[in-house]
């Protein structure tokens, strides 16, 4: 190999000891953000924004103004004290503040003893969003003066950090403005949707703290305001507004020892599902772990004893179990600790032991005092566990009943299943299809080695409304249920799924709209896993085809048309609609649709599972207007459907 003449190298020494400091985030994004697609852009914003939060958390920061920017750049500014910008005392001749941008894990307080986030997922450091930006641009206003230092290429300082007058009147603050990196990430355009949900949980986990979010990008104009004087009992009124409360109180308490502490919200609704979310630092723990452990612990025990006491429940009864009196629960429960530890598959389980006894111990005291401040409630509580435990017994009975009937079936599958011959489970796709003509054509268009096919008539029960007994009963779930061959929630079990991708089929219109919602209900209320691990996918049948030539050309959506117009303006008129999957041919459903090759799937994802909960609850639920006002708002972006 050519050796270089040392003179052609540009770099002088700073440049070098900067991309020594950040050329490992470069070099392996995913270790630091999780991915370089879209989860790993966001994160980039949330990282920012953490760092104000913390600010507000420790008290300096009043408001948070996010801002997606017409040049498709992000700026997050805040009111906090301004990183500080005198020499740092182990780097000479370099500010504080550059430090925090330049040195990985340098953002922490400087040992302050704040509730920071240990590594892994949120708290890599600011230092990190800076590394995998084209540009990025530094403001503080700090003791009466304003600075700026700008930095490109993934963190190279463009010059030091400059005093360049005075900050308005008595104002301190930091202001990050980045754009990310179009060589590092897949793609590098922000989601509004995702960004405004993102913070409007932050606001509720932060009471008082004002968020702002701006989309300044052109066409989609938009602004909201965050603020919450409620906090975590605005969020559970918030999450239970889709639904029909037992009873209007929120309940609400705090304990706090040792620098730990934890606060709960909650509140029962009159629906079948437990909506128990939980975070830690504000970072929301998806799997769960001590703290909800803690509290379930706590909660069971509380009411029994209250029950008791009350005479609700009867020496001879036995107690009612956690998941009767988790029926209907919405609660937000929050810890914070520091050196939290984040374990499991996706880094959302806390695993400190210390925080159980601490939530435990808080909701047997204030969630009994509660109760006895309340009893009217106390008593609506212990009324709905004890149906949700006859309804229990009533549908492990059905369930039984279920089990028998498919053991007669031979193999357990149900009769209509067309089913594909790898036994292979990761090969498998499952084409659950609306309709039994375009289950036909279904059926010719696949590959029977690894596509199975399962029809499936009108609309089916909606899961929402319906308690498990009546589920279980109903015929198309049962089909579905065995098809799948995986058991049903609670004792649903994803290792023994038939197949690794389901895939929703059915027409573009609203009906196939509605049953693909109902299909999707049904599968986040009774097999999470099979959502919350990715194998759950909607199908794109096209909704125009038109003849360019003499070639049939499909397009999937409106905005696949607009863009073909634009190419083709004298196009206008030969234009067909299709109407629906009935009415393509095999061959055609095969190439625009079914082809691993040629078809395009939406993986369905849920980022946040309150969020779905809520989706679920107003799609499903019985509050007319606020669900036709939601489709209205929604419906061409459906929440569930992060693309
Ligand atoms: C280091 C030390 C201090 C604050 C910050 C960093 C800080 C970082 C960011 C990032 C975005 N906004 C921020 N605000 C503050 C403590 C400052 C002090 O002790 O005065």
């Amino acid at each position: 190999m050519p050796k270089k003449a040392a003179e052609t190298s540009t770099y002088d020494a700073s440049a070098i000891t900067v991309l020594e400091g950040l050329e490992p985030v470069r070099r392996r994004p995913g270790m630091y953000i999780g991915s370089t697609g879209p989860a790993g852009l966001h994160h980039l914003v949330w990282e920012v924004v953490d760092n104000a939060v913390d600010e507000a958390m420790a008290g300096f920061c009043t408001r948070i103004d996010v801002i997606l920017r017409a040049d498709g750049s992000c700026q997050v500014i805040d009111d906090g004290r301004g990183i500080p910008v005198d020499e740092h005392p182990q780097y000479p001749g370099r500010s504080a503040a550059e430090i925090v941008m330049t040195v990985l894990h340098a953002g922490g307080k400087f040992g302050g003893g704040s509730y920071k986030v240990s590594g892994g997922l949120h708290g890599v450091g600011v230092s990190v969003v800076n590394a995998l930006s084209a540009t990025l641009t530094l403001e503080i206003d700090r003791g009466g003066r304003h600075y700026v230092q700008e930095y490109r290429n993934g963190g190279e300082p463009q010059g030091p950090l400059r005093e360049v007058g005075a900050a308005a009147n008595g104002h301190t603050g930091t202001t990050v403005t980045f754009s990310p990196d179009p060589t590092i990430f897949d793609e590098t355009e922000f989601r509004a949707q995702t960004v405004a949900e993102r913070l409007q949980i932050m606001a509720f986990l932060n009471r008082d703290l004002e968020i702002r979010f701006f989309d300044e990008r052109p066409g989609r104009e938009t602004q909201q305001t965050f603020r919450y004087s409620g906090g975590i009992v605005d969020y559970v009124r918030h999450l239970n507004t889709s639904k029909e409360s037992l009873f209007r109180k929120i309940g609400f308490y705090t304990q706090s020892e040792e620098g730990q502490e934890v606060e709960v919200a909650f509140q029962w609704n009159t629906g079948y599902y437990e909506g128990i979310h939980s975070y830690a630092n504000g970072i929301a723990t998806i799997e769960g772990g001590m703290h909800e452990e803690g509290f379930r612990k706590a909660l069971t025990n509380a009411i029994n004893r209250y029950a008791r006491k009350r005479g609700l429940l009867k020496e001879k009864e036995e107690n009612l179990l956690g998941e009767d009196i988790r029926e209907g629960l919405t609660a937000i429960v929050v810890v914070r600790l520091r050196d939290p530890q984040f374990e499991g598959q996706t880094k959302g389980k806390l695993g400190n032991v210390s925080i159980r006894s601490l939530v435990e111990r808080a909701t047997n005291e204030k969630l009994a005092d509660w109760l006895e401040e309340n009893p009217r409630e106390g008593a609506q509580i212990v009324a709905k566990a004890v149906q949700a435990s006859r309804a229990r017994m009533a549908a492990r009975q059905a369930r039984d009943l279920t089990r028998r009937k498919n053991a007669l079936d031979g193999a357990g599958l149900p009769g209509k299943l067309v089913d594909c011959s790898s036994r292979h489970p990761r090969e498998c796709e499952l084409f659950i299809v609306e309709g039994n003509s375009a289950g036909g054509s279904a059926k010719d268009a696949r590959d029977p080695r690894t596509q199975a096919i399962l029809p499936i008539r009108g609309k089916i029960l909606n899961v929402e409304k319906a308690r498990a007994d009546k589920i279980l009963k109903n015929a198309e779930i049962q089909a579905l249920i065995a098809a799948i061959g995986a058991g049903v929630d609670p004792d649903f079990d994803v290792e023994k799924i038939r197949y690794h991708k389901v895939i929703l089929l059915a027409d573009a219109d609203v009906d196939g709209s509605h049953i693909r919602t109902l299909l999707l209900t049904f599968f986040f209320r009774q097999m999470p896993e099979l959502v919350h691990n990715g194998h759950v996918y909607v199908a794109q049948p096209p909704l125009y085809s038109t003849l360019q030539g003499k070639d049939k050309v499909y397009l999937r959506d409106d905005a696949a048309k607009a863009a073909y117009l634009a190419e083709h303006p004298d196009h206008r008129n030969e234009f067909q609609r299709l109407k629906g999957l009935g009415e393509m041919d095999y061959d055609e459903l095969r190439d625009t649709t079914m082809d691993p090759t040629r078809r395009a799937l939406l993986q369905i994802t849920v980022e946040q599972a309150a969020l779905a909960d809520e989706v679920c609850s107003i799609l499903m639920g019985d509050d007319v207007p606020q669900r036709r006002h939601f489709i209205q708002t929604n419906a061409k972006d459906v929440r569930f459907l992060d693309i």
